[in-house]
């Protein structure tokens, strides 16, 4: 399979290439960290575990000095960043020099929270779980098979306790004719395990619920007898089948006139770094983002009920973005023009694991025009120009248990960045007694979507860690408004326009802002450059669907949540300040985070600075979303604005290559 893989990649990784500094740690790396880590808690021995292993990236000045120095130069030090366990009791943070293979720095962390949950202390707690007597017999007062019993661990969240150990709440799923276990769940029953201590500390058997039944929820293909629905596709047609018209160097990917950097990480998942633009025009390169990622998943619940209140989850902290990432099908989960890459990340004890064809890159043609016009003013002759769409898309899928979360960052030949989320995969529903509609009373905090199955409403805010950088560092955040004026006197038949008033941000307090409330322009600008007419150069935010908080501010999820609270925040770039519900989201205390950060009001204007941008989704179920949920999508885009001189795809080739959808041979009269 490794082989296969190489060879498939031959023709585009060059065999050696050039390192970047911010390349993600090789296995060779990370199995240097493992024996590093271990070697540093030997004497006395003790028990490690390993919560997370990445690159701790050189400082910002360092990565651009380095780009932008003539070539063939060393790469700076390599630096790991690790969070381990040492003896189940303390959280430890090191820093490790692997170019010089040393131990740099070793801190005991104090605050409040937990690191990430690894996949074996889970899959034993699970273990624990389905044999201990109590549960065994729950099971058994149910008339359930216990090896047809899957369960899985949640974190618990933090509602005021003043003292807390590091707990998962078990639930249970069952299977007995079906793969999908999510629309089976078994309530009632509540296993807490004490993580560090590998035991359960509690158990509760409250209610008889009954399971939800196997019929119509398998969703695979060979399980769905029917034919295929008459009006379903029967192609994939308008794929571009030619070969890539990008390059891959290593982790850097060229295409038009975009070069960036894409990496991996096991909390974050898929990082684009340093995308570039060439313009052709100046005949230089110019910096649009240092750096995008998916900074965190904030996923409360709204069923107040005793096993459901506290499902309060941080996806990327909690779990890990990129733990999660399974690997792509080609031709299913990307098209055929697709090429992959493959992620590694640390397992418990520390032994670097391959994760393959986690992330792939694709030109993607789907009809789309970028820019046309035909004339037809001009008396004697028709003038018709059309410019199609070719975008280049970055694509990582992250199944975070029941849920399948599509990250998409496409870039356009006009500079315009689209990132898009797609959210699939499975709901997760209580088993209630209900079968009708017409039974339920009560406040069952969801949809009935069949037979004593409730989809419970929830929210998925994910929040996007923007470092743009365009132009240069030194950036500043511009609000546009838009304003009715009225029309003095009779100067003009009309009574009314609107004009557009720009305010640039001074601090942090003046970049938060809730969408919605006024037509606002957000704009990222380089007040050091500007163009020939006199515009500062930018890059403007185009945002999605307007999701905002519907949680009170004192609620223990919306503390914990709170950078739900402004679907936009701007700060100034600090190494430190990447999660937005901290680097700890494990029973947080929201003290470590974005609106903790923001409230220190620091300067923002003229400064290298960050944007936040969340992509939310209010999650009402329906009955589609069962028995697994298709695909839905919100967007928003970074799009150049007074950036180039004028279009800057006006010269763009009308690529012969680009294949149409396959030769239709019927003509439409
Ligand atoms: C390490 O783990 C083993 C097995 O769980 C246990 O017996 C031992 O006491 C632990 N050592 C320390 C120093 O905690
Ligand atoms: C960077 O952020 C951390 C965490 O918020 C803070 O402690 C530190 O003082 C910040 N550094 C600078 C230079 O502002
Ligand atoms: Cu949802």
């Amino acid at each position: 399979m490794l082989n296969l893989l190489f060879l498939l990649l031959f023709p585009i990784f060059s065999t050696s290439y050039d390192h970047h500094p911010l390349d993600p740690l090789s296995p060779f790396e990370l199995k240097q960290v493992q024996t590093l880590i271990k070697n540093h808690f030997s004497s006395p021995p003790q028990n490690v575990s390993f919560h997370y292993v990445g690159l701790d990236e050189p400082a910002k000045s360092t990565v651009l000095s380095w780009h932008s120095s003539s070539d063939n130069q060393e790469i700076p030090s390599r630096r790991a960043f690790a969070i381990v366990r040492i003896n189940s009791k303390k959280t430890h943070e090191l820093i490790l020099d692997l170019s010089n293979n040393l131990v740099l720095s070793d801190e005991v962390y104090h605050g409040y929270g937990y690191p990430l949950q690894n996949s074996a202390e889970q899959t034993a707690a699970d273990k624990l779980a389905q044999s201990y007597g109590p549960f065994v017999a729950a099971i058994e007062r149910r008339n359930l098979k216990l090896e047809e019993v899957v369960c899985l661990t949640f974190t618990v969240g933090w509602f005021g306790e003043e003292k807390s150990s590091r707990l998962v709440r078990v639930m249970c799923y069952y299977m007995d004719g079906t793969v999908n276990l999510y629309m089976r769940p078994i309530e009632g029953i509540a296993v807490t395990v004490d993580l560090d201590e590998m035991k359960i500390v509690g158990f509760r058997d409250r209610v008889m619920v009954p399971v939800p039944k196997a019929e119509g929820t398998d969703y695979r293909e060979s399980v769905q007898r029917q034919p295929l629905l008459d009006s379903s596709v029967k192609s994939m047609a308008g794929e571009k089948k030619v070969g890539p018209g990008f390059t891959l160097d290593g982790y850097t990917v060229r295409w038009a006139d975009w070069e960036l950097h894409v990496s991996f990480d096991m909390r974050a998942g898929l990082i684009i770094s340093m995308a570039s633009i060439h313009d052709q025009e100046k005949g230089e390169r110019r910096s649009v983002l240092y750096r995008g990622f998916v900074s965190e998943l904030f996923v409360p619940y709204m069923d107040l009920t005793e096993e459901w209140y506290y499902r309060v989850f941080f996806d990327a902290g909690d779990y890990g973005f990129g733990l999660c990432a399974l690997p792509l099908e080609p031709s299913r989960d990307c098209p055929e023009n697709a090429v992959f890459m493959d992620g590694y990340i640390t397992s418990h004890d520390g032994t670097p694991g391959l994760m393959p064809n986690v992330v792939c890159v694709f030109e993607r043609y789907s009809g789309d025009i970028m820019w046309r016009h035909t004339e037809d003013g001009i008396p004697g002759q028709r003038i018709r120009e059309v410019r199609p769409e070719v975008n280049l898309v970055v694509r990582m899928v992250s199944t975070v248990g029941n849920y399948d979360y599509i990250v998409d960052w496409e870039f356009k030949q006009t500079g315009a960045i689209k990132v898009t989320v797609g959210m699939t995969g499975l709901l997760e529903v209580r088993g209630s007694v209900y079968t009708h509609k017409d039974q339920i009373q009560e406040d069952v905090y969801g949809t009935i979507l069949a037979e004593n199955t409730i989809g419970t409403h929830h929210d998925h805010f994910l929040i996007f860690n923007l470092d743009l950088d365009v132009d240069g560092d030194a950036n500043s955040f511009v609000k546009t408004t838009l304003e009715t004026a009225r029309v003095a006197g009779n100067s003009s038949p009309r009574r009314s326009y609107w004009r557009v008033r720009s305010e640039t941000a001074k601090t942090e307090a003046d970049a938060r802002v809730q969408l919605g409330s006024g037509a606002a322009e957000l704009l990222i600008v380089n007040p050091n450059k500007r163009t020939k007419v006199g515009n500062f150069v930018g890059y403007r935010l185009i945002p999605g669907a307007v999701i905002g908080p519907l949680l009170s501010d004192d609620d223990y999820a919306q503390i914990r949540g709170a950078f739900s609270k402004y679907n936009v925040w701007v700060t100034p770039y600090n190494k430190t300040e990447k999660w937005a519900a901290g680097l700890y989201t494990d029973q947080s205390r929201g003290d470590d985070d974005l609106a903790t950060w923001s409230s220190r009001n620091r300067d923002i204007e003229n400064k290298d600075i960050v944007l936040w941008y969340t992509v939310g989704f209010h999650h009402a179920p329906s009955q589609e979303d069962f028995p697994i949920m298709p695909t839905l999508s919100r967007s928003f885009e970074l799009r150049p604005t007074n950036f180039f001189e004028h279009n800057p795809v006006l010269k763009a080739k009308l690529s012969e290559e680009i294949v149409g959808p396959a030769n239709l041979s019927a003509s439409f009269q």
